[in-house]
C-alpha cells in the first residue's frame, strides 16, 4: 500500500480557479461564525500554536476550511485530509493548500488506498496535537507510528462515532495520549447532533431526490441525539416519523414524544424512507429489503457505511443503475426498486450537492476543538493518556461568545443563590 499521496493542488487541473472559489465558500461560512471570528482575533493576536503541528482528519469544506485557517493564523503549521472519501470540497481543500502553514491532502471521490496515504502523508507532518472526525488518524498513528506519540500532546474527536471507538481504545488500555470528546460537550452535541443532522440530512435528501416530506412514512432508525433531531425536523416537514431502538428508554422517550416506536422487521414495510442514525452494522439488512415497498428510499447519517448492508442488498438486486445524481436505484426480481442514497454514506455530507451541517452550528463544534486545542498546548501535561470530557468551563465560554453575538443576553446567580445551590442545609 502507498504511504503517501500529493497535496490537493497536485491534482487539480486549474488550481487557480479552484482556489478562488474555495475562498468564497469559505468568506460565505465565516460570515456565519461568529466564535470562530472572535477566537481567530485572539489567536491571531496571541499566536498560542507557534511550534505545534496540527494533523487533522475532517471533512474538508468550508466551515471545517476556517477552522484550519484558524488554527494556522494561530501559529501552528497544519495538515489535513478528509475523513470520508466523499465530502471533500476540492476547490475549499485547494485554497487551504495555497496557505502557506497548510498543507491540505484532502481529494474528494479518491480510493480506499489513496485515502489512506493521505492520512499518511498528513502524519509524515509529524503532528503534535490531533484533531479527528472518526478516529482515523489516531489510530494509524498508534498502529503505524508509535514512535511519534512521545511527542503528541494530546488530540481532538469531532464525532459521536470517534468518541465511541477511543473509548473503546481506553478501556483496551490501548490509547496513549489524551484526547478531548468534543462531540460530548453540550455545546456540540445539542445543536450540531440534533438540528445540524436533522437538518442537513433532511434537505439533501430532499434536493438530491426532489421529493417532498409530507406524508411520507420516515423510518428513523435509533433514537440518540441524532435521531431526536432527525425525527423531530421530519415531523415538522409533515411526515409520519416512526422510530426503531434497541435501547429501551430511549424506545419509551421515542413513544412518549408521539411517534410510532417499532421493530425494523416491521418498520421496513411501512417505509418511504428510512434514515439511519445508529452508529452501528446491519442495522437494514436482507430481511428488510425483502418487505420494502417499490420505490424507498434509503440512507444514513451515521458515520460509517455500514448502516445499510448493501452486500445483501446487492445480492439481492437482478440490476442497478444510477436513477438521478447521488441516487442508486437496486431492481429486485420482483420488479421493487429500492433507492439507496449517497452510496449509504453519510448523507449529508457525501451526496453530490451535499454541504455539510449549516454554518452556524459548525462555528459552535468548532470553537470547541479550537478552545480544546488551547487546552492542549497551554495544560496538556495535566492530562493523562485516555478520553477526557472537555472542561466545563471552556464549553460555556464558548456559549457565552455566541451569545454575545446574537446579543443575547441571560441572568447570572446571585451570591445568595450560589451559596444556596452549594449548601445541604438549607430545608424549609
Ligand atoms: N460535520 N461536519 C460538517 N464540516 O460541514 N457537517 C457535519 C461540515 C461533522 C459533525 O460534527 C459530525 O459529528 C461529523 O461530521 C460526522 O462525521
Amino acid at each position: 500500500m502507498s504511504t503517501s499521496y500529493a497535496p490537493v493542488s497536485e491534482h487539480l487541473d486549474d488550481v487557480e480557479a479552484a482556489r478562488a472559489e474555495g475562498r468564497r465558500k469559505m468568506d460565505w461560512a465565516l460570515q456565519h461564525m461568529p466564535i470562530l471570528t472572535a477566537l481567530r482575533e485572539e489567536y491571531e493576536a496571541e499566536k498560542p500554536f507557534a511550534g505545534q503541528t496540527i494533523g487533522m482528519a475532517m471533512h474538508v469544506e468550508a466551515k471545517t476550511a476556517n477552522l484550519v485557517e484558524l488554527l494556522a493564523d494561530g501559529g501552528a503549521e497544519v495538515a489535513i485530509t478528509g475523513c470520508n472519501p466523499l465530502s471533500t470540497h476540492d476547490d475549499v481543500s485547494a485554497a487551504l493548500d495555497a496557505h502557506e502553514n497548510i498543507s491540505s491532502y484532502a481529494v474528494r471521490g479518491v480510493d480506499d488506498e489513496d485515502y489512506y496515504a493521505a492520512i499518511h502523508s498528513v502524519v509524515a507532518h509529524e503532528p503534535t496535537i490531533t484533531v479527528d472526525d472518526g478516529m482515523d488518524m489516531v489510530k494509524v498513528v498508534h498502529e503505524e507510528y508509535p514512535e511519534l506519540i512521545e511527542t503528541i500532546v494530546g488530540g481532538c474527536e469531532e464525532t459521536t462515532t470517534g468518541v465511541h471507538r477511543l473509548r473503546a481504545m481506553d478501556e483496551d488500555g490501548a490509547l496513549e495520549y489524551p484526547i478531548f470528546a468534543v462531540n460530548d460537550t453540550p455545546m456540540k452535541r445539542l445543536f450540531d447532533n440534533i438540528h445540524g443532522t436533522g437538518e442537513s440530512s433532511l434537505a439533501t435528501i430532499a434536493m438530491t431526490t426532489n421529493l417532498s416530506w409530507a406524508s411520507k412514512n420516515v423510518v428513523v432508525a435509533g433514537y440518540g441525539y441524532c435521531g431526536k433531531g432527525v425525527a423531530k425536523k421530519a415531523a415538522g416537514q409533515n411526515a409520519n416519523v416512526i422510530v426503531t431502538e434497541v435501547e429501551p428508554r430511549r424506545a419509551l422517550e421515542a413513544h412518549m414524544e408521539g411517534y410510532e416506536v417499532l421493530p425494523m422487521a416491521e418498520a421496513a414495510e411501512k417505509a418511504d424512507v428510512i434514515l439511519t442514525t445508529t452508529g452501528n452494522r446491519d442495522v437494514v439488512t436482507r430481511e428488510h429489503f425483502e418487505q420494502m415497498k417499490d420505490g424507498v428510499l434509503l440512507a444514513n447519517a451515521g458515520h460509517f457505511d455500514i448502516e445499510v448492508n448493501l452486500d445483501d442488498l446487492d445480492d439481492l438486486a437482478v440490476d442497478r443503475y444510477e436513477a438521478r445524481d447521488g441516487v442508486e436505484a437496486f431492481e429486485m426480481d420482483d420488479g421493487r426498486r429500492l433507492n439507496v442514497i449517497a452510496e449509504g454514506r453519510l448523507v449529508n455530507l457525501a451526496a453530490p450537492i451535499a454541504l455539510g451541517h449549516p454554518a452556524e452550528v459548525m462555528d459552535q463544534s468548532f470553537g470547541v476543538q479550537a478552545v480544546c486545542v488551547r487546552e492542549l498546548v497551554d495544560n496538556g501535561d495535566e492530562y493523562d493518556a485516555g478520553v477526557h470530557d472537555v472542561p466545563d468551563e471552556l464549553d460555556r465560554r464558548v456559549a457565552e461568545i455566541k451569545l454575545d453575538a446574537e446579543g443575547v443576553d441571560h441572568d447570572e446567580l446571585t451570591d445568595e443563590q450560589r451559596e444556596y445551590m452549594g449548601s445541604w442545609q438549607h430545608g424549609t
